[in-house]
């Protein structure tokens, strides 16, 4: 299993998420990812592989798979945000950027304002993702991680590997970020897969929270297949999508599965919606599968609400491992930040490789 990390992660860290009338400390901190390499060391897995510092245009075939995936307006806006919001005032150097008004239904989504508050609303849809002075430099060397994990999978150089980053992807969408992610790191993954001859790529999210930002990437597509298993949205987060009757669209239509289990729901429950996914992907005749693996399906995760225990997750690698595909594993959710290393280390030693 070769592992590639981001050595940037820390440099995103929000200090505070909205929640409820109240700022509250983020869950989302750079703990988790410290844990998960401190427990895939002490079990010696590996190889661990760190992106090299990317100046800007170093890594052509990167850029031109992340502008594939997000708009470059929206790229543009993260490049600069932090400067921006400095710009506002000085003393905003000193707390996190994060929106307060949003363009919904009605409003015009396609004028660009000047004003970057208004900004920054076009481009997010939550309060709850704090954007920070390495948020850009972070989100894009992980970016970075997820494509290169991809390409030694693509390239056949690793059978699989886990891209170890954060902050997570699979709620960012091509043009806006939310759920505590900038860039979506399985869609990039999936596109790269797709640049390097897989015909047909099937993304299977697990995450306790659906992938939004995958699904709506790839709604219209048909070679990249987007599986979510997921708290129902009717009452959890994101709630504005991931309901059983999203399908896909256009071409990308029957190309799109929302597997969502209500709140409370335990192992039995999941690891048989687990096996409804995999017959989809089978079904498919994917040629490469990329998961983002995502742990707050965990019983003692702090905003969740399932009932997953530390051995099941052995129990999820070997059913994955049992479609005998090129995989590519992306870090995503988890925020019992104590168990979190173990979690996640559990899922790639019962897919194994
Ligand atoms: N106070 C991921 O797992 N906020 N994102 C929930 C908690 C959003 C989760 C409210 C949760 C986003 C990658
Ligand atoms: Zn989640």
């Amino acid at each position: 299993m070769l592992v590639v990390h981001n050595p940037d992660h820390a440099l995103h860290a929000g200090r505070q998420e909205m929640f409820r009338g109240r700022l509250v400390p983020c869950h989302e901190v750079p703990a988790r990812l410290d844990h998960v390499l401190a427990e895939l060391r002490r079990r010696g897995v590996g190889p661990l592989h760190t992106p090299v510092e990317l100046q800007p245009g170093a890594d052509a075939a990167f850029d031109e798979v992340l502008q594939r995936i997000h708009a470059p307006r929206y790229l543009r806006f993260l490049e600069q945000a932090w400067e921006e919001w400095v710009a506002l005032d000085p003393a905003n150097a000193e707390l996190d950027a994060l929106p307060s008004v949003w363009p919904v239904r009605g409003f015009r989504a396609d004028v660009e304002p000047s004003n970057f508050a208004a900004r920054m609303g076009l481009y997010s849809f939550d309060a709850g993702t704090p954007l920070t002075a390495g948020s850009w430099r972070a989100a894009r060397t992980g970016a970075h991680a997820a494509v290169l994990a991809a390409r030694a999978v693509g390239r056949g150089q690793a059978r699989c590997a886990f891209a170890l980053s954060r902050p997570p992807g699979h709620h960012a969408g091509a043009d806006f970020f939310g759920g505590y992610c900038f860039l979506n790191h399985s869609a990039l993954a999936a596109q790269a897969l797709r640049n390097l001859g897989a015909d047909r790529v099937a993304v299977l999210d697990v995450d306790y929270h659906h992938g939004n930002g995958t699904q709506s990437i790839f709604y219209e597509r048909a070679d990249v297949l987007t599986v979510s298993i997921h708290g129902d949205p009717r009452t959890e987060y994101p709630f504005y999508l991931g309901h059983a009757d999203e399908r896909g669209a256009g071409a990308g239509e029957g190309f799109n599965l929302n597997l969502p289990l209500p709140r409370g729901s335990g192992f039995a429950e999941w690891r048989a919606v687990l096996q409804q996914a995999i017959a989809a992907v089978r079904a498919f005749g994917a040629q490469a599968l990329v998961v983002p693996l995502g742990v707050d399906t965990f019983e003692g995760d702090p905003i969740s609400g399932f009932r997953l225990k530390s051995d099941d997750y052995l129990r999820i690698g070997e059913d994955l491992a049992a479609l005998q595909l090129p995989t590519v594993f992306a870090f995503e959710g988890g925020y019992a930040v104590a168990e979190v290393g173990v979690n996640v280390a559990n899922v790639l030693e019962g897919f194994g490789g």
